[in-house]
């Protein structure tokens, strides 16, 4: 069989003093941390877009990576090429799952139906694979935004005709995501958005996507798929306004259409930036609204300020990640997908393994980072103070919904000016950084 990635062996855990690039400094996949091995909390996803089918190109050049799985002319041969130089990287890499758009498996033909039999047969192909490395698919989901169709949208797209190709689109690629086991599906807005008011009707554009979203939900209890629905926040890129513009927003916009039952959030670190987030505020608004459910790892260049889609490094970050995960009971369906890519100039094969090696040891740094914060419970116990006199009968009174404002202001006349403590910030800082 040939191989693909063929001067790199399996990559090893070598422990924090190992000078091998091609190592393991901190991701141990059988350690166990907090009565799980660190496999199964940070359940790691090869994502096949930008790592298999992003080949360096930018807006303002074309590819400058050149792949040995990319060489054939035939497109349903580099497909299959592609797919298995995929499991060759996952395996030596050491990854139990990957995620995939459809339209980066299989390339669309000239018509739905010739489209979904190329990805029949990719599929095939997938699920065999699957099966022979133990490699799982943490999610599944449907590329409607690259095609000239979809050039105003999709769900939310000024035509009807251009609402049902994305429907029978998504209708396929959660049929293939059941197929392969998928333990999740993926909405991302692609461009579901508007470039301009003057030529949007945004109420009716978010009931179209809000209808979308009820079908879907209806068609994956109609064919018994037990994975878990997602929605993707983005502000902004490629549209300049995305209606999933962030967690609150996509909350609120579940709620709406009554969807928050069947939906949780996929949170990307880059696109909590990008809406002037950090990343972990958008973590601790899922987690305090139980709708936490998957991440795609990795994080921005503050100076570009656009979806740069860069390799996590600051464990800084993964360890407050880590925290608020954990905090909230860790993953279950969910996983850390590497949605990032390369550098243009990074153009080796072995950039590849570099790039997440990197970021599965810094998410693996977070994890023990945060385990000690979470079993020392300094900041729990901080935080638990701070408010204990919400457990006092006046905080008690206002919590349960018994107290009315002329209470207050009875209770204020009586005790006068209320007093104030400090928050401590710095100090908490600085006890942070004592654990990276
Ligand atoms: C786009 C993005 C997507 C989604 C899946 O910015 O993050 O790759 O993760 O469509
Ligand atoms: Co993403």
């Amino acid at each position: 069989m040939t191989e693909y990635f063929p001067r790199i062996k399996k990559i090893k855990y070598e422990g924090p003093d190992s000078h091998n690039p091609l190592a393991f400094k901190h991701y141990n996949p059988k350690a166990k941390i907090l009565g799980k091995t660190m496999a199964e909390h940070l359940r790691f996803s090869v994502c096949y877009w930008h790592t298999f089918k992003g080949l360096g190109a930018d807006p303002f050049g074309g590819p400058t990576m050149i792949r040995s799985y990319n060489r054939s002319d035939d497109l349903m041969q580099i497909a299959e090429e592609t797919m298995q130089a995929a499991f060759e990287f996952f395996t030596k890499l050491g990854v139990n799952f990957w995620c995939f758009h459809d339209r980066d498996i299989a390339p669309e033909a000239d018509t739905l139906s010739e489209t979904n039999k190329r990805l029949d047969q990719i599929v095939k192909l997938a699920k065999k694979l699957q099966r022979d490395t133990g490699i799982k698919l943490l999610w599944g989901t449907s590329n409607m935004f690259s095609h000239r169709r979809f050039l105003a949208g999709a769900a939310t797209n000024p035509s009807p005709a251009v609402f049902a190709y994305a429907a029978s689109q998504v209708k396929k690629a959660m049929e293939i995501t059941k197929e392969l086991g998928g333990q999740g599906y993926v909405f991302w807005g692609g461009r579901e958005g508007y470039e301009t008011l003057l030529n949007t009707d945004l109420k009716r554009e978010l009931d179209h996507l809000g209808r979308f979203l009820q079908m879907a939900v209806e068609y994956k209890q109609k064919i018994r798929f037990g994975g878990q629905l997602y929605i993707e926040p983005k502000p902004k890129e490629p549209t300049k306004h995305q209606y999933d513009f962030d967690a609150g927003g996509c909350l609120a916009f579940l709620r709406g259409y009554g969807l928050d039952q069947h939906l949780k959030l996929n949170i990307e670190a880059n696109h909590a930036t990008l809406a002037g987030h950090d990343f972990i505020h958008e973590l601790e608004f899922c987690c305090a609204h139980d709708i936490l459910g998957s991440v795609d790892a990795n994080r921005g260049d503050l100076m570009l300020g656009w979806d740069t889609d860069q390799f996590p490094t600051d464990i800084y970050q993964t360890t407050q990640a880590m925290y608020t995960i954990l905090k909230s009971g860790g993953f279950t369906t969910g996983g850390l997908n590497f949605d990032a890519k390369l550098r243009r100039q990074s153009i080796d094969p072995v950039d590849l393994f570099h790039a997440h090696i990197g970021g599965m040891d810094a998410f693996a740094r977070g994890l023990k980072n945060a385990a000690k914060m979470i079993q020392d419970r300094k900041f729990e116990k901080f935080i638990k103070a701070r408010y204990a006199d919400w457990d006092q009968p006046l905080g008690k009174k206002i919590e349960n919904g018994k107290c009315t404002l002329e209470e207050l202001e009875k209770f204020t006349l009586k005790n006068g000016e209320p007093k104030v403590n400090s928050g401590r910030q710095e100090m908490l800082e600085n006890l942070l950084n004592q654990y990276l």
